[in-house]
């Protein structure tokens, strides 16, 4: 008699979780929703208590509307998300979060093609590296571009665009690439003194499969992101700030770039070359960032239409994750670790992200009508994966808005299950905070889709 009772109470609580859980599925294991693993989330959290990465903490919250001007009015016909929503986000996010660059393209600024060879790699790509110098002064700022295109094809070629943490001959053991003269962060294999050495020759090229980006139809374009701002606070003495920065009685504004700010604007100064570039199909350059260049990715492609196609790789906080989810670094984190990175106004949220005026969905919602792919990984809960995937799903309606499909599901995918029904793409992949082979087939084929003819 006690044991039936037992049973059927244990029958009821199943059911009440079955029907409770939206990640609870039948069925086969690989296709059940995402989730983070208990062990990892306990593991985590014995060894950062401050840090939040369970989900039955992460607090309640309401996000913004991106389809609600900031008058309270709603926005349901695209002109109007165009003309006047797409503008006010955008600004929020500059005022607020990232900074503004106090210049678009400088008048001076010059290229100088400094190598060319017709037969790289064997003779699958043509290299060419460029010297962007930002005002076209003697000593002043300048950022290398390493290109890559493929011999293969007579037209030309669309190309992904990413920034670099250790310099450009990081990338391919290519004995040809420029060796990076500039600072560099330490530790790593090939740095001395935060200088690099000729041990650091390919030392990322596990990131960056050049020959099979080529062999797929695509250039690959890259550009070491300390050329642009060396990435550590100075006060903002180095790099591009001290030469563009307009002071106010000596001191910088509230709203002034961060560094994050100046990386985006370095790959709005590498677009200008695209375009200026008959080799280039200008009109397909996806941008594609890792982890704090994710974020950069993600800013650059907001504030430049230019870029066809936005790529953030496990970007997390002030990327492509909800802040106010405040899972795994938080924006007090992040303000705290990186003083640097965003703008002075942004700390005015450490601990309070219920006021911010936007959230990262709505970033993403400023790439519409644009494709644009975000990825978490299954061991990266700094990058909160499920508030990357939210992102992407709030950020849907706008798409909508303008009669695309937006993400297209409702549900976190299943572990290495892209989603790739709509105009945002999503996967989690197993392993952790890196940019891999799998990640980078999974742009190549949205890129396929997208920039088909
Ligand atoms: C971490 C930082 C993250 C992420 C990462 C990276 O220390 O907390 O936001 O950007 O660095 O860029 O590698």
């Amino acid at each position: 008699m006690f044991s039936r009772k037992l049973l059927v109470m244990y029958l009821f609580v199943l059911a009440i979780f079955c029907f409770t859980n939206d990640n609870y599925a039948f069925g086969n294991e690989a296709n059940k929703n995402w989730k983070a693993s208990p062990d990892l989330v306990e593991k985590l959290t014995k060894g950062r208590s401050e840090t939040n990465y369970s989900e039955q903490r992460v607090p309640k919250y309401t996000l913004p509307n991106p389809l609600v001007l900031t008058d309270g009015a709603k926005v349901t016909d695209a002109q109007t998300w165009r003309t006047k929503r797409r503008p006010e986000i955008l600004e929020l996010f500059r005022k607020y979060v990232y900074g503004r660059a106090p210049i678009a393209r400088p008048e001076n600024m010059s290229f100088e093609v400094f190598d060319l060879e017709k037969k790289a790699l064997d003779g699958l790509a043509t290299r060419k590296q460029v010297t962007v110098n930002f005002t076209g002064k003697k000593d002043e700022p300048t950022m290398d571009i390493l290109i890559y295109l493929p011999n293969a094809s007579a037209k030309p070629v669309p190309v992904f665009v990413v920034l670099n943490f250790g310099g450009n001959h990081t990338i391919h053991s290519d004995p040809a690439i420029k060796l990076s003269e500039r600072w560099m962060r330490s530790g790593g294999e090939g740095v001395v003194k935060n200088r690099a050495d000729e041990k650091s020759r390919g030392r990322s090229s596990s990131r960056f499969n050049v020959e099979e980006i080529l062999k797929r139809g695509y250039g690959l374009a890259t550009i070491y992101y300390g050329d642009i701002d060396p990435d550590f606070h100075d006060g903002f003495k180095n790099g591009v700030h001290p030469v563009f920065d307009k002071l106010i009685d000596g001191k910088r504004a509230p709203d002034a770039w961060g560094s994050i700010g100046a990386w985006a604007w370095g790959l709005s100064r590498a677009m200008d070359y695209f375009e200026s570039d008959d080799n280039i199909d200008n009109k397909r350059v996806a941008v594609l960032g890792h982890s704090r260049l994710g974020k950069t990715a993600l800013w650059a492609g907001a504030r430049d239409e230019r870029f066809a196609f936005v790529i953030s790789n496990n970007s997390g906080c002030g990327g492509a994750a909800l802040s106010r989810r405040a899972y795994g670094e938080t924006v007090g984190r992040i303000n705290t670790s990186f003083p640097h990175w965003f703008c002075e106004n942004f700390k005015q949220y450490n601990g309070k992200e219920d006021e911010l005026p936007v959230d990262q969905h709505m970033l993403i919602a400023l790439m519409a009508p644009r494709p644009v792919y975000v990825t978490s990984a299954d061991g990266d809960l700094w990058a909160d994966p499920r508030g990357e995937f939210l992102a992407c799903r709030y950020a849907s309606g706008v798409y909508r808005l303008l009669g695309l499909k937006g993400l297209g599901v409702r549900e976190m995918p299943g572990l290495d299950q892209p989603v790739q029904k709509g105009t945002i793409g999503y996967h989690v992949r197993s392993g952790g905070h890196n940019l891999t082979e799998y990640d980078w087939q999974r742009f190549m084929d949205f890129a396929d889709v997208h920039f088909s003819d």
